[in-house]
């Protein structure tokens, strides 16, 4: 399939490369390091990274390209395979479809090749073995963004997802002389406001009787304290993570861009994955989300989860 891709690449005089919107350290991490790599490979190819950005673009700005450029391109789509997770324009326009993913979704957009690893810990890990398997040189531009990818997901390595294979993707990318004390710095230094807002939130989490622990993050918090939804939604999270009495936690944050409530779903050893799905999302096993739109499916969603605890009874 690589093979079959890479013909791809060099039948193409333009590629784009997509990934779902808000994009997290791996969609952006498999991304860039895809561009980067190929252009430095085919410098005669106009190649473009597009979507959305938010506040972890280490990188550059999106390009925009032409929906007539597009259809005449070959388009990458990373780090996801379900509609829901992409604008429409990201995808739609193409010549010939790539995507790369290591999620567990069943793709509903059609495409032409899907290289896919729901063993790999990143989308990133999976750029990185592409390109290693076609001997496509990963210049330094390209690892650190990998690095970063499999960094994000795999929280610094300490994830079950993390393979022997990801730490020797890992000593490749450190092999090109990237700074990783630079790229740590970049992605988790905060400021005195930012922890300041983490013991509020912590401070305010409910649990439920079988200690699933929750938070429901209104308009009026995010108002008043000036947040960003996905912020609150994918990095806060984690103030849940790590506690020994706590088996699964959830976090369900209004998003005034849309009107509907994000849903964020993780666990040790409960497969959340199933709560998720049934809400019309997806994700991994432990660790996915889905958008409802009143806070009576909330509230459904924790019972269920406090059901997932009850049932297996651990
Ligand atoms: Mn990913």
């Amino acid at each position: 399939m690589e093979r079959e891709v890479y013909n791809l690449i060099q039948e193409h005089d333009s590629i784009v490369i997509a990934r779902h919107k808000n994009p997290d350290l791996d969609a952006y991490g498999s991304q860039f390091g895809l561009y980067y790599a190929l252009k430095a490979r085919f410098p005669e190819k106009k190649i473009y990274a597009i979507g959305d950005t938010n506040n972890q673009n280490y990188f550059q700005d999106m390009d925009e390209v032409s929906e007539e450029i597009k259809s005449k391109s070959l388009v990458f789509v990373l780090d996801t395979v379900a509609k829901q997770m992409l604008n429409e324009e990201d995808y739609l326009y193409h010549k010939k479809l790539v995507l790369f993913d290591h999620h567990q979704n069943i793709p509903d957009i059609e495409y032409d090749y899907y290289v896919r690893d729901v063993d790999a810990s990143s989308t990133s890990e999976i750029v990185a073995s592409f390109l290693l398997s076609l001997k496509i040189d990963i210049n330094q531009s390209s690892a650190r963004a990998l690095y970063m990818g499999i960094v994000g997901d795999t929280g610094r390595f300490m994830y079950n997802s993390t393979t022997p294979h990801t730490f020797k993707i890992a000593a490749i990318l450190l092999e090109k002389g990237i700074n990783i004390q630079d790229i740590h710095d970049q992605i988790y230094l905060e400021t005195l406001d930012n922890k300041r807002i983490k013991a509020i939130y912590f401070n305010s989490i409910e649990l439920t009787k079988k200690n699933v622990a929750y938070r429901k993050n209104t308009e009026e918090f995010l108002n008043e304290y000036n947040l960003d939804a996905n912020f609150v939604s994918r990095a806060l999270i984690g103030q849940m993570a790590g506690i020994q009495e706590v088996p699964i936690w959830a976090n369900f944050t209004y998003d005034k861009n849309n009107n509907k409530i994000l849903c964020e779903l993780r666990s040790r050893n409960f497969q959340v994955l199933e709560v998720a799905k049934k809400f019309g999302g997806g994700g991994h096993l432990y660790a996915c989300g889905c958008s409802v739109d009143t806070w009576d499916e909330v509230d459904l969603i924790i019972k269920d989860l406090n059901k997932l605890v009850k049932k297996e009874g651990k």
